[in-house]
């Protein structure tokens, strides 16, 4: 007999969607000693919460999340809503000692995930944030080469996001979609939205960052708000580009932006180390490219690894060898990590606390575009 974890869910946008399908799988591939029930969904729009909850079956619907947060048939609260109310509710739940699954990124800035990690460790309740590339079977797989030593000291980290759907200047900001647009919901634009993901993994596979230094740009200057019908100036940052230290020695260099026309989640990393290299493609996401300096001299070269062996993270989970799987993957697992660790009364990475370390790098690399100086990012 399986434990129920009962769910309730805040906002039913995309990433409802990618939440709830990985409640829904997680028990049909792993086992698992708990399994989620999907309790209740919660969206302002009382039409809009029931069509999710018709889709997604949950049980019920409510269109105040305070009110949700009250009800004792919930156990885990999952923040799926705009960035400026992760805190509010995040912490109005750990309060109501309910467990937490939060959206990326953690918080509007560091002060503000400051507050939340505060109440969710004085609370004691489980917890996680949705960085799920690192769950990309490929992505786990380099962590654990790098953690095999196979690529040795490592000099370089170099990592992209392009996208390219905010090029027109008639999309408005605010609203929803759109309010990634919008600094009074999202806080910032590339730099939390996209570069965030990099950040995660770098701090993940290649350990802590020390000092940045950034620009930034927002090359349309005002859109018309969606709520208030007005043009304003857009406050969000439309690219990014870093340079940083990680505390290992190694030199990093990060780009992000929404106007890479043709790119639409072009998120890659390589790393470079001394015997060997690393590549990533979300483009291509079930292949890890590896480079050993240690193969024989004839054969050397790049080799594209489909990761879809039995031996690969995750995979045995899946079909047979040589049959890849995908994005909404990359969820499920997360939903499979954090229901084995419950059982085994351990967190799961990234905990609210290693996604602080991530916003710690945000805000040093907003500042310093700010600033025009190189940034200590604060330790966390
Ligand atoms: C933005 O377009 C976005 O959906 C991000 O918000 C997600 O975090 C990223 O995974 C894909 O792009």
């Amino acid at each position: 007999m399986l434990k129920p974890l009962n769910i309730g869910l805040i906002g039913c946008g995309f990433m409802g969607r990618t939440h709830s399908n990985g409640y829904k799988r997680a028990n049909d591939f792993f086992d698992l000693q708990y399994r989620p029930v999907l309790k209740a969904a919660c969206a302002r729009n009382e039409a809009s919460a029931r069509a999710f909850a018709d889709r997604w079956d949950y049980e019920s619907i409510e269109t105040d999340w305070r009110k949700l947060i009250a009800r004792d048939d919930i156990d885990a609260v999952d923040i799926c809503t705009p960035n400026n109310t992760h805190a509010p509710i995040a912490i109005a739940a750990a309060e109501a000692g309910k467990m937490i699954l939060c959206e990326k990124p953690l918080a509007m800035d560091l002060v503000e995930g400051q507050k939340m990690v505060d109440a969710i460790e004085k609370a004691g309740v489980s917890n996680t944030v949705w960085y799920n590339y690192r769950r990309a079977p490929a992505v786990t797989l380099a962590k654990q080469f790098i953690d095999e030593g196979r690529l040795g000291r490592i000099f370089h980290y170099r990592a992209n996001f392009l996208q390219d759907w905010t090029i027109s200047a008639e999309l408005p900001q605010g609203g929803a979609g759109l309010w990634r647009l919008d600094a009074a919901s999202a806080g910032s634009g590339v730099t939390g939205d996209l570069l965030a993901h990099c950040i995660d993994t770098a701090l993940w596979l290649n350990g802590s960052i020390s000092s940045v230094t950034a620009m930034t740009e927002t090359f349309i200057k005002e859109r018309k708000h969606t709520e208030t019908g007005q043009v304003e100036p857009v406050k969000i940052d439309d690219a990014c580009a870093f340079l940083c230290r990680f505390a290992n020695g190694s030199l990093g260099l990060f780009e992000s932006t929404r106007y890479a026309r043709g790119h639409k989640a072009l998120y890659t990393f390589e790393i470079n180390g001394e015997h060997a290299s690393i590549k990533w493609d979300l483009h291509d996401l079930h292949r890890l490219e590896y480079f050993d300096h240690r193969d024989d001299s004839i054969t050397r070269g790049w080799r594209s690894i489909h990761v879809s062996d039995g031996d690969h993270p995750y995979m045995k989970n899946w079909w047979v060898p040589g049959l890849q799987i995908g994005y909404e993957h990359t969820f499920i697992h997360q939903v499979a990590d954090f229901l084995e660790n419950l059982a085994k009364g351990q967190p799961t990475s990234p905990t609210f606390r290693e996604a602080l370390a991530t916003q710690a790098v945000c805000d040093a690399v907003l500042d310093s575009a700010e600033l025009g100086q190189w940034q200590t990012v604060v330790p966390v």
